[in-house]
């Protein structure tokens, strides 16, 4: 069963959002913008852990892990979703199948026709285009492969978090660079890093956010790390993305929220009252962030205000 729940507030009123399409205002003058919120529930998903735009295909791919996020059950499974919210194909990749194997995907990119998905102790590769397997990238020691993310010349990263089933340290913090034909580096490790989770890039580097220290850090090759926002006032952070008006945005669990930062630096809560908002993803065509909700088994579609002056 599909349920959506679909309403449109403007920011310059304070109106609930209630049950039932409301349709768009069309009369909305340009000083207000209409702020689609399109939540997906009650359509199996099974922890969804994080969305990404494929934007060749313009779907939304949302990550399932189905179960523990440590276990190797071979039951994760990754959905289609259209930009209406529809389900266009709940187990698209379903490791149930024979000749598929994935436990519980966490964070995915695309780079070039090839989906790379965040599993465990692997990044498993993928056909964007029909789903089927192209083998996989294992990380010697790794348990909990959380975020990948690429650099400007196509390098690959991905995060351990390193954490156990009940989100306690397992030990194994680590920052992996690795390529698609499968050499793997570990850039960094250790407790410092403070188990990192979401990854992106920006034309200025990299940036981590930390589910254990609740910061967000800039890297380099230089192996040197920089606190971005000292103090963030967020904790348990997950996903974090750039957007196309200079800022960005990430995800807390602590606060239960999704946190909006534009170009100038101005902080503000884009969505409040949510539970585990896990890996973000961004819709660029659309600008919205796309929620996925660890526990609820939901995701939500948000609209971002467009950038002052
Ligand atoms: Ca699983
Ligand atoms: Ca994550």
């Amino acid at each position: 069963m599909i349920h959506l729940r679909f309403c449109l507030l403007l920011i310059a009123s304070a109106a609930a959002c209630g049950r039932g399409d409301v349709p768009p205002d069309h009369t909305a003058s340009p000083t207000t913008y209409p702020t689609e919120v399109i939540e997906v529930a009650e359509v199996g998903f099974a922890t969804p852990e994080s969305v990404l735009h494929d934007t060749v295909a313009d779907v939304y791919l949302v990550s399932n892990i189905s179960g523990a996020p440590v276990a190797k059950d071979d039951d994760g499974f990754i959905s289609r979703l259209s930009p209406e919210g529809q389900v266009e194909q709940l187990k698209w990749i379903d490791g149930t199948t024979a000749n598929v194997t994935l436990h519980a995907p966490k964070g995915l990119i695309i780079r070039g026709d090839t989906l790379y998905v965040a599993d465990i102790d692997c990044v498993r590769r993928f056909v964007r285009t029909t789903g089927a397997p192209a083998g996989e990238i294992c990380f010697p020691g790794a348990t909990f492969l959380n975020d990948l993310g690429m650099d400007g010349n196509g390098s690959l990263y991905v995060t351990d978090s390193g954490l156990n089933a009940d989100f306690t340290s397992s030990g194994t913090d680590a920052l992996w660079l690795f390529t698609p034909d499968g050499q793997t580096s570990q850039l960094q490790k250790g407790d410092s890093l403070g188990h990192p989770n979401g990854i992106a890039f920006n034309d200025e580097g990299g940036f981590v956010v930390t589910f254990g220290t609740g910061e967000i850090y800039q890297f380099g090759p230089d192996n040197i790390r920089r606190t971005v926002l000292p103090g963030a006032p967020a904790r348990q952070l997950d996903g974090i993305v750039f957007t196309r008006d200079g800022g960005y945005l990430f995800s807390s669990w602590g606060d239960r929220a999704v946190h909006h930062v534009d170009a100038q630096g101005a902080t503000s809560r884009l969505l409040e009252d949510v539970e585990s908002p896990a890996d973000i993803g961004y819709d660029a065509k659309r600008n919205r962030v796309l929620v996925p909700l660890f526990a609820p088994n939901k995701v939500v579609i948000k609209q971002i205000p467009p950038a002052e002056g």
